[in-house]
C-alpha cells in the first residue's frame, strides 16, 4: 500500500514513514514526484495551510493524499513564528531560523520561555472526503542548541518529561511524544474508514 503526502520536507517524511511503518504503508513524498504543480501556501492557519498542500496534489493525481503543516508557536513572542516557522529568518535556513528564535528571546528567563509546537494533518480523497487531526506538544526553548537529530527547531525544544530536546530522541521516540506523532495517531485511528 503506498500514500502519497504532500510534503517536500524530508524530516517530516522520515517521521511520517517511521510511524506508518508498523502499518507496511508506504510514503511516497514529493521529491519522490518531480512533475507537481506548485503549492500556493497563503492560507492564514495551520489548517487552511495544510488543506491547500493536500487538495493540490490530490486534483493533479486524483489519489488519496496526506499533507501536514506545522510550526512553533512561542507566547513570549505573540505566537511567532507560527504558521511562519518555515521561512521566519531565511527560506528553510534552520540554522538561521533557529539563530533568531535565540536572538528574539535574549535575557528572558527560562520560565518565560514556553513554547509548542502544532500539526495539522489533512488527508483527502478525490471523492472529496477528508480527515482531519491535530497535534501539540509543549516544551521550552534552551539558551543553546543540543542534539543532532531531526530537523528545523528542535535543537532548541526541550521536553521536560523525557530532559532531553527533540534534537536528542530518535525518530521513533520523538513520535511517541511530538505534535505530528499525536496527529498520526489519531489519524490513523480513522485511517481503515477513510482509506
Ligand atoms: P512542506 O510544506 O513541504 O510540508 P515545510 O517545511 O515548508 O514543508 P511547513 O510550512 O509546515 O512545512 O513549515 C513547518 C516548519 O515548522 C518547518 O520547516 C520547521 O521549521 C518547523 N517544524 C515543524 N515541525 C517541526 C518539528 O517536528 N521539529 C522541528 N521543527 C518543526
Amino acid at each position: 500500500k503506498q500514500l502519497i503526502v504532500a510534503t517536500k520536507n524530508s524530516g517530516k517524511v522520515s517521521e511520517i514513514k517511521t510511524f506508518l511503518e508498523p502499518f507496511s504503508i508506504e510514503v511516497i513524498s514529493l521529491n519522490d514526484l518531480p512533475e507537481m504543480p506548485k503549492i500556493i501556501e497563503n492560507g492564514h492557519s495551520f489548517a487552511e495551510n495544510a488543506l491547500i498542500k493536500a487538495r493540490t496534489i490530490c486534483q493533479a493525481l486524483q489519489v488519496p493524499v496526506l499533507a501536514d503543516d506545522s510550526g512553533l508557536t512561542i507566547p513570549a513572542l505573540n505566537d511567532e513564528p507560527g504558521i511562519y516557522s518555515a521561512r521566519y529568518a531565511g527560506d528553510h535556513n534552520d540554522t538561521a531560523n533557529n539563530q533568531k528564535v535565540l536572538l528574539k528571546l535574549k535575557g528572558v528567563p527560562i520560565d518565560q520561555r514556553q513554547a509548542s509546537f502544532h500539526t495539522v494533518m489533512v488527508g483527502i480523497k478525490p471523492d472529496g472526503s477528508q480527515i482531519m487531526a491535530e497535534g501539540q506538544v509543549d516544551g521550552l526553548i534552551l539558551e543553546t542548541p543540543r542534539g543532532s537529530n531531526g530537523f528545523g527547531y528542535d535543537p532548541l525544544f526541550y521536553y521536560e518529561p523525557y530532559q532531553k530536546t527533540l534534537a536528542e530522541m530518535s525518530p521513533s521516540e520523538k513520535n511517541t511524544i511530538s505534535h505530528r506523532g499525536r496527529a498520526l495517531k489519531v489519524l490513523s485511528q480513522k485511517f481503515n474508514e477513510w482509506w
